[in-house]
């Protein structure tokens, strides 16, 4: 029985200091449509490892220079996201080294002379393994990155913005540097939906948030919507100034997509109020306490006759 197509690809490093024993198992597994590369010693596998990615490690236990459970133990640390399947083959039959090896992070054993049925069965289950794991990997990060998106926008939503500004809270804790959040709140807003409708209030709020999107755009800087109408822009290691600059550019940005709204009571288009606050977070401060200060500026910014910002 052959390995499947899939299979066929994959690659597999093999890891054995006697040549003859090298041999065969390239050999055999040649004749399985498996690639192979070769390596003497645990030195030279880790240096192979690296360069060419195998999907499998053939590992022997005894050789000299570095044997095979030390470079087992230096292939997790060099890659120990990716469940690396290692597979020992080894003339070791005690129970001290098949439970070293286990331990080192092997992921099966198998004893010399080989038995060639079993191994053709344990490597392609291995890669198999292992490929699942790395698609099921994939998906959980696509998953933690939807979870904290919002599905209209596509900005932030209101969890990636609280994690977010957790994070950026403690990091500007630590470096003793400003953050500056910004909240903007769309003026008028439920009139807009009752005049135009909710599908084109829908669309409104997309189009401002690709225009907030459009302005904040260094690195570490967040856009989110944190609420109905509601958008936050957190700025690490970004002072008043700087805040200033973006609020003002964002409340600009708004008013120049010129989106019409006749029963606004501030213009004939589409508006924002925004308030921001920017603080240097020290051990006694507390983030809401951040927050709440933003809103009030926000706040203000509205009692002051909406479409402009406030600190
Ligand atoms: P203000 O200038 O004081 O902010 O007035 P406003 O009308 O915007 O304030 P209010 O908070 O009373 O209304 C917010 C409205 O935003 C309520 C709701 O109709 C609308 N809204 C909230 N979320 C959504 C949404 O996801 N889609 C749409 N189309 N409208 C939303
Ligand atoms: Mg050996
Ligand atoms: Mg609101
Ligand atoms: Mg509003």
């Amino acid at each position: 029985m052959k390995a499947n197509p899939q299979e066929s690809q994959s690659l597999v490093l093999i890891v054995d200091d006697e040549p003859f024993i090298r041999m065969i198992l390239r050999n055999f597994l040649e004749r399985e449509a498996y690639q192979i590369v070769e390596a003497r010693n645990g030195i030279e596998a880790l240096t192979m490892y690296n360069k060419v990615h195998p999907d499998i490690v053939l590992l022997d236990a005894i050789m000299p220079d570095m044997d095979g459970f030390e470079c087992c133990t230096q292939l997790q640390i060099l890659d120990c996201s990716k469940h690396i399947p290692v597979l020992m083959i080894t003339g070791l039959e005690d129970e001290e080294s098949v439970d070293r090896a286990f331990e080192v992070g092997a992921m099966d054993y198998i004893t010399k002379p080989i038995h060639w049925p079993v191994l053709r069965q344990r490597v392609k289950r291995l890669i198999q393994q292992s490929q699942l794991q790395q698609k099921l990997e994939a998906v959980n990060l696509e998953l933690q990155r939807l979870v904290t998106i919002d599905g209209l926008t596509e900005v932030a939503n209101r969890r990636g913005f609280e994690e977010y500004f957790y994070q950026e809270w403690q990091r500007m804790k630590r470096e003793q540097q400003p953050l500056s959040l910004i909240l903007c709140d769309v003026d008028f807003f439920k009139s807009y939906n009752d005049t135009y409708g909710h599908r084109v209030g829908d669309r409104c709020l997309i189009k401002i948030a690709q225009a907030i999107k459009d302005i904040v755009k260094r690195p570490g800087d967040l856009v989110a919507r944190y609420g109905g109408e509601e958008f936050a822009v957190i700025l690490p290691n970004t002072d008043t100034q700087g805040a200033t600059y973006v609020a003002e550019k964002i409340c600009d940005a708004v008013r120049k997509l010129a989106i019409p709204h006749q029963n606004s009571q501030v213009s004939r288009h589409v508006t924002i109020s925004a308030g921001f606050t920017t603080v240097i977070p020290q051990l006694n401060s507390d983030l809401e306490e951040m927050f709440a200060a933003a809103d009030r500026a926000l706040y203000q910014a509205k009692k002051a006759g909406r479409d402009r910002f406030v600190h």
